[in-house]
């Protein structure tokens, strides 16, 4: 691909240098730019190639996260915090825009890049997990504030597991080269637990929860860590930042946290729900959170581990069914091999709900 042209574009620091591949999301394309500056020091951005199959307004999208940047920044000022470390910032194009649309139609935004940090795929440590907790606890409170009328609604239904459950039968329909026959155990898997479904939204649907502006994709390598000391420095990937559940951001984040396994191992042997961590990001999160919680959401928590796990195996073994269509794939069986780790955690959860209920109680303030 060409990249010097879309380079060209943006408002970067310097003389274009070079550009890889960089990190291991599953939705946009990511690489890190090089520009040397005038003084001849290296300065990076990343430069990413919006999906524009999963986010079909990009437009109001850069708005939405434009304007959370620049409120997370204001308040990181305030605090007296480094808010180039703390908070994303965005690179405009030479004509002031915060994305650009190429000729092939494709869309690119740039960012800084945080350096000395890394996304981890499983958490090396209870302290690295607690401190992820309390990053993405800060986050929902830190945009309590927020004026979710603001928002832009991403992509419809995010988490609405209903109709992610409706979903998986249009998917069950669609039975792409008929992949439906090498599955059986796990679409039962999914079926049996319908009841699930309906928990969370029913009562963000009458008031009982409610909504707020929350981040909706935290797993855990959206939190970038400081490679020398392991603390949080930012949570990024901003693009689901929209109106939901804040038993959605904890719930994601104990799926892809609290996994011994990688979210795609094969050898299931290696995949358990890790309690201990559990217990670390409850912690982290509920001192983040502070006061930002009510009772009900609270009494939720140790579901809400159980309800992201099983949407997101439900999700991906609907992609298998469909395809491949969402979520990016090395080989064939990808998203069925993923769906295998997200069941096996869902089942060590649903034994161990009591005890995650006694480890939220002894860290809840109310
Ligand atoms: P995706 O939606 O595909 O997951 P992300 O926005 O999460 O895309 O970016 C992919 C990866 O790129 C992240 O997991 C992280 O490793 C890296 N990354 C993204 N933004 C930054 C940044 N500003 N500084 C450093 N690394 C970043
Ligand atoms: C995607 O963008 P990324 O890789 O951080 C997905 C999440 C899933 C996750 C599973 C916009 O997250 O919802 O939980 O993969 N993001 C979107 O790994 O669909
Ligand atoms: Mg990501």
């Amino acid at each position: 691909m060409e990249f010097n042209e879309i380079i060209s574009r943006f408002d970067f620091d310097g003389q274009f240098v070079g550009i890889e591949p960089y990190g291991m999301g599953l939705i946009n394309n990511t690489y890190a730019v090089s520009v040397k500056r005038e003084n001849g020091e290296i300065k990076r951005y990343i430069l990413q190639k919006i999906n524009k199959n999963t986010f079909k307004q990009v437009d109001k999208l850069m708005r939405n996260i434009r304007l959370v940047t620049e409120y997370l920044k204001d308040i990181s000022v305030k605090n007296g915090g480094n808010w180039e470390r703390e908070v994303l910032t965005l690179v405009k194009t030479l004509d002031g825009n915060s994305y650009y649309l190429d000729k092939s139609g494709e869309y690119w935004r740039a960012y800084v890049l945080i350096e000395n940090t890394i996304g981890y795929a499983i958490a090396e440590s209870r302290d690295m997990f607690e401190d992820a907790g309390r990053a993405f606890g800060t986050f929902v409170r830190n945009l309590s504030g927020f004026p979710a009328e603001e928002l832009y609604e991403v992509i419809a239904n995010f988490h609405n597991t209903e109709s992610r459950f409706s979903d998986f039968k249009k998917a069950l329909e669609n039975n792409y080269e008929n992949r439906k026959d090498n599955v059986k155990e796990e679409i039962e898997f999914v079926l049996s637990r319908e009841k699930y479904t309906s928990k969370v939204v029913s009562k963000l649907k009458s008031g009982e929860i409610p909504l707020r502006v929350t981040h909706n994709d935290t797993k855990l390598n959206n939190v970038l860590m400081d490679v020398d000391t392991n603390r949080a420095v930012c949570v990024i990937d901003l693009d689901t930042i929209m109106p939901g559940s804040l038993l959605y951001d904890f719930g994601d984040a104990i799926r892809s946290g609290c996994n011994t396994g990688l979210e795609d191992e094969k050898d299931l042997s290696k995949v358990s729900f890790d309690i201990d961590l559990f217990e670390s990001f409850s912690k982290g999160f509920l001192e983040g959170i502070g006061d930002n919680i009510t009772k009900e959401e609270m009494e939720l928590l140790p579901f809400a581990g159980i309800l992201m796990t099983y949407e997101c195996g439900m999700r991906f073994l609907g992609d298998y069914l469909n395809g491949d269509v969402y979520f990016k794939t090395q080989y064939p069986e990808h998203n069925l091999v993923r769906c295998r780790t997200q069941f096996k955690l869902v089942r060590d959860m649903e034994e161990r709900l009591g005890e995650m209920s006694e480890i939220v109680s002894r860290y809840a303030k109310i």
